[in-house]
């Protein structure tokens, strides 16, 4: 491949010139330049039949097939200079040509541009994982050491390694671009946080997309439902924390809570309208207490659904009678009516 340059006025013109009218251009334009050659040089080229006369001996004429011998030389000085620079303006227009032709190619654009300056804020934020974890928290809303928990939890996923030639950016960065952008609101752009990492917008978006596909790899071994020891634990804490032992069988709480949208949907956005007076999504959660962890889960229900209605939605709702034990029953407010689990 020749050397990349950036192209020429006239290596753009030759691009436009290219495909079918260019190979017809070019020959046209070498025929009236030599027209225009022979119209206004003071010694005008020689007619057939002068250049008949020229050869001696007629047979010597060059046969239209035959080899061009090597020693031939054109009858006179101004025909070689006519038609050396025929062929050099002829050969220069080809070699621009098809370098400009592979630059296209290779580069995939005609005007490449100027390279955007990145500047990367990740060095600060890593920084202040150690000095102000509070400034930390502001920009991932996360603590530094949730957030090395769960990179120690996806950073071997397959999505983070593959064939490719050029190697992906550490998971420890892929990990803080998401979490910034997951911790933005609506008035800040995919385009915002791409300056914001020092990267292009496509990257943020790799990123998330495989940031995501790790978590959600996580999805069981962070959700799952206690287990028999952990529940007797849980019951001996709650009778430790409420001093009465009637409430032993009580070791889950449930409720919900509304996440603020950035505007008013367009499809059926009165229906998110919620008892925040705001455009909100409703999301349920059902915790372990002496943990907190989440064991159920109900999301994606708009924000005018009443909680008693969203917690239809989980698991527990649908199973409680497998997954509750005798006598066992779940923290809630008066949101939730108490038949919801009559006969548990
Ligand atoms: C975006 O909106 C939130 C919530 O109103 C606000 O706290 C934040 O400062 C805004 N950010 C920008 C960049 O305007
Ligand atoms: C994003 O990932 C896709 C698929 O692997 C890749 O083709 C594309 O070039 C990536 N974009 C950027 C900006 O890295
Ligand atoms: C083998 C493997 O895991 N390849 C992954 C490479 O990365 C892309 C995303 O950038 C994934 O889609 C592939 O699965």
């Amino acid at each position: 491949m020749p050397p990349r340059r950036p192209p020429t006025d006239r290596q753009l013109w030759a691009y436009v010139v290219d495909n079918s009218i260019g190979a017809a251009l070019i020959p046209f334009i070498v025929f009236l330049s030599m027209n225009i050659l022979q119209e206004y040089s003071p010694p005008p080229l020689l007619t057939f039949q002068q250049m008949l006369d020229i050869f001696d001996d007629p047979d010597e004429l060059i046969h239209p097939h035959a080899v061009i011998p090597a020693d031939f030389r054109p009858p006179t000085l101004f025909r070689e200079r006519l038609i050396t620079d025929t062929l050099v303006t002829l050969e220069d227009l080809i070699t621009s040509y098809s370098a400009l032709h592979d630059d296209i190619l290779y580069r995939r654009v005609i005007n490449p541009g100027q390279p955007i300056p990145k500047i990367s804020h990740l060095p600060l934020l890593f920084w202040h994982s150690d000095y102000s974890p509070r400034d930390f928290r502001r920009l991932v809303r996360m603590a530094p050491a949730a957030f090395e928990y769960i990179l120690s939890r996806i950073e071997n996923h397959p999505i983070f390694f593959n064939n490719s030639n050029n190697a992906q950016a550490p998971v420890r960065d892929q990990l803080a671009v998401t979490l910034y952008r997951f911790g933005r609101y609506g008035n800040v752009t995919v385009g915002d946080i791409a300056e914001w990492a020092g990267v292009s917008t496509g990257t943020v978006d790799n990123y998330t997309k495989r940031v995501m596909f790790a978590l959600i790899g996580q999805h069981d071994h962070a959700l799952r439902w206690p287990s028999h020891a952990e529940i007797e634990g849980a019951k001996r804490w709650v009778v430790s924390k409420v001093g009465c032992e009637t409430w032993r069988n009580g070791y889950l709480g449930v409720d919900g809570t509304l996440s603020e949208l950035f505007e008013k949907p367009a499809w059926y956005g009165d229906a998110f309208f919620g008892k925040n007076a705001a455009f909100s999504l409703n999301t349920q959660v059902v915790t372990f207490l002496p943990t907190l962890r989440f064991v159920d889960y109900a999301i994606g229900n708009a924000g005018s659904v009443h909680d008693s209605e969203a917690f239809r939605m989980t698991h527990i709702y649908h199973h409680h009678a497998r997954l509750l034990g005798p006598g066992e029953w779940i923290w809630a407010d008066s949101a939730y009516p108490s038949e919801t689990c009559e006969g548990v």
